[in-house]
């Protein structure tokens, strides 16, 4: 009975999760809509159970690194939804003080390192991270999220290389939905099967439903296991897919017949839906779940406030944080 209300508990917070992501990011493709925004925003409305189920394996002080597509990263992680939607609004009291936009956001108080959105280049640092434990004698975890895209990049295999022969504490995850860009898996690869670079690279994989929020934190929690017991590093599939477009706030239904059709079998797969009817089914009140929604709408409306009234960054200060700057030296106009 224990153990059945913990399982319930944690699904309730992971719909909650699921449910601060997905509000928030419609709120943000609203915005950019009506040109309140004007950062390119990446969506990863659909794909909410990845960044919900990893995150939730880890502890605060381990560290994530992301890429274009980490709005749900950096929230799952802990960070702060107020200062996530300020640096949208590319204000000063963003996370990034104004400076990133939506594809560089970070929160290091909550071991959100950063986000990049060179594909794939996030990768190799998450593995510096895990080396930088080893070499402290930290038991922290380090992960690299990517998408399927990223896995064509060189520094993919390399950094499971580096990863594999150090036994370093590293979780490669990737968001497998299927896509780069407008490009399907099966235009880019002869065959679907990212886990296998695991096997090549000698290191443990796996591929999972990234739509099963709690499948995908079952594998987390397993890989996250291997690494802090000196296991090594595991690389993670979690097969999903974004209903929106590539970049912006736009339905994907235009970018052909096939996409429209796999888009339409997907929606049906919702990981928040799936996610609220196991809720129904072990007896959670449908009241509950519609006040979590109330207080979602709340949190996001209060950070789109905040952010409204923050104050933009000034243009004299545009040069700040470019170039390396000793301490006490003041920079020259050239
Ligand atoms: C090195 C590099 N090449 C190309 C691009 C342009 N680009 C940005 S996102 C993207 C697709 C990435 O696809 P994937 O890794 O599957 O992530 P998803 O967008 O599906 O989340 C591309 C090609 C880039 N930003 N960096
Ligand atoms: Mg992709």
């Amino acid at each position: 009975m224990k153990g059945q209300s913990i399982e319930r508990d944690r699904l309730v917070d992971f719909y909650h999760m699921m449910l601060r992501i997905r509000v928030f990011e419609e709120r943000v493709a609203e915005l950019v809509e009506s040109k309140d925004v004007k950062t390119a925003c990446h969506f990863c409305i659909g794909q909410e159970a990845p960044p919900t189920g990893v995150c939730a394996a880890l502890e605060i002080e381990d560290q994530i690194f992301g890429a274009h597509r980490s709005h749900g990263h950096y929230l799952a992680k802990g960070g702060d939804m107020r200062t996530l939607m300020a640096e949208i609004f590319c204000r000063r009291t963003g996370c990034s003080s104004g400076r990133g936009g939506s594809m560089h956001v970070c929160a290091p108080e909550v071991g959100v390192v950063g986000t990049v959105p060179i594909v794939a280049a996030t990768i190799p640092i998450a593995v510096g991270a895990g080396m930088a434990y080893r070499l402290r004698g930290e038991s922290n975890v380090s992960v690299a999220f990517f998408g399927d895209g990223a896995t064509e990049e060189g520094h993919f295999h390399e950094s499971l290389n580096l990863a594999g022969i150090n036994q370093l504490p590293v979780l490669f995850v990737c968001e497998n939905n299927l896509y780069s860009s407008h490009m399907g898996i099966d235009e880019r690869r002869l065959k679907d099967n990212i886990p296998q670079s695991g096997d090549a690279h000698g290191i443990a994989s796996m591929s999972v439903d990234g739509n099963d929020v709690e499948a995908v934190y079952q594998a987390a929690l397993e890989a996250v296991a291997r690494a802090r017991s000196g296991g090594g590093p595991t690389l993670i599939e979690y097969r999903t897919f974004r209903w929106r477009g590539h970049v912006g706030p736009a339905w994907d239904y235009d970018v052909g017949v096939k996409r429209k059709d796999e888009l339409q079998e997907w929606v049906q797969k919702d990981p928040i839906a799936a996610t609220r009817r196991q809720l129904l089914e072990l007896g959670v009140a449908e009241a509950t779940l519609d006040e979590l929604r109330h207080l979602v709408d709340d949190e996001v409306r209060g950070a789109e406030l905040y952010a409204r009234q923050s104050p933009r960054p000034e243009a004299s200060e545009v040069l700040d944080h470019v170039f390396y700057q000793p301490q006490g030296v003041t920079q020259c106009a050239s």
